[in-house]
């Protein structure tokens, strides 16, 4: 079974994503009957389209499990939709900020993610890392990974399940915050979580996945 497992650059004035991070640690690993390809994605309106393409074209994955960072989140936080709609609270990379844009002017509302997210949700409890199911991925660039990979898939045909989880920022991030100048307008608690217990819950994740693909592969094959 092959995953592509993608990561967003660094944005927002900081020099670390732990989802790049992540990704490039697992990058060519394989967990259980998964290969993992890994491949970064740019935090681009503008850019981000063709990159999902190019991804996907290259690697042809059975599976997606995309990964962003969401700032002042305090767990791993599993999405369980997309929506068509662009309305970013602060520039991407570019400097372009969109305003009201919907992604795919003719396209559904919104998308619902496909890999097993409640199971993912257990197995991450169980293993002692704390995680929440989430209905909105916000309306920036991951929520827009979101929507167009589900978009990209079924342009392709490909039955691939996929899905996202939004990771808090890394304890070393919040120091640099507390050390920057916009310490003084940060609230005065901010989450963080360790590389190695995120990459852990991203490992656990792969292996749900995994899991209930085998499980819906063997179901298949008895109807
Ligand atoms: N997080 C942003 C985009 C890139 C990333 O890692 C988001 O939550 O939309």
């Amino acid at each position: 079974m092959n995953l592509l497992l993608t990561g967003f650059e660094p944005f927002d004035n900081s020099d670390r994503n732990p989802s790049l991070e992540i990704a490039r640690e697992l990058d060519r690993r394989r967990i259980g009957d998964v290969q993992v390809t890994s491949r970064i994605l740019p935090v681009s309106m503008q850019r981000i389209a063709v990159a999902l393409d190019t991804v996907l074209d290259e690697t042809r994955p059975d599976l997606v499990l995309s990964l962003g960072l969401a700032g002042h989140e305090s767990m791993i936080r599993i999405e369980r939709f997309g929506m068509n709609l662009a309305d970013f609270p602060i520039a991407d990379n570019d400097g372009a900020r969109s305003v009201d844009q919907a992604l795919i002017p003719e396209g559904t509302v919104g998308v619902a993610t496909t890999i097993p997210n409640r199971a993912i949700y257990d197995a991450l409890l169980a293993a002692g890392i704390p995680a929440r199911l989430s209905n909105t991925a916000g309306l920036y660039l991951c929520n827009a990974c979101i929507y167009l990979t589900h978009a990209a898939l079924t342009r392709r045909g490909s039955p691939a399940r996929f899905g996202f989880l939004h990771l808090p920022y890394l304890p070393e991030q919040v120091a640099a915050l507390l050390a920057g100048p916009r310490a003084g307008r940060l609230p005065e608690q901010v989450a963080s979580m360790s590389l190695e217990t995120m990459t852990r819950a991203v490992e656990i994740a792969i292996g749900s996945c995994a899991q209930s693909n085998v499980a819906s592969a063997r179901a298949a094959s008895r109807s």
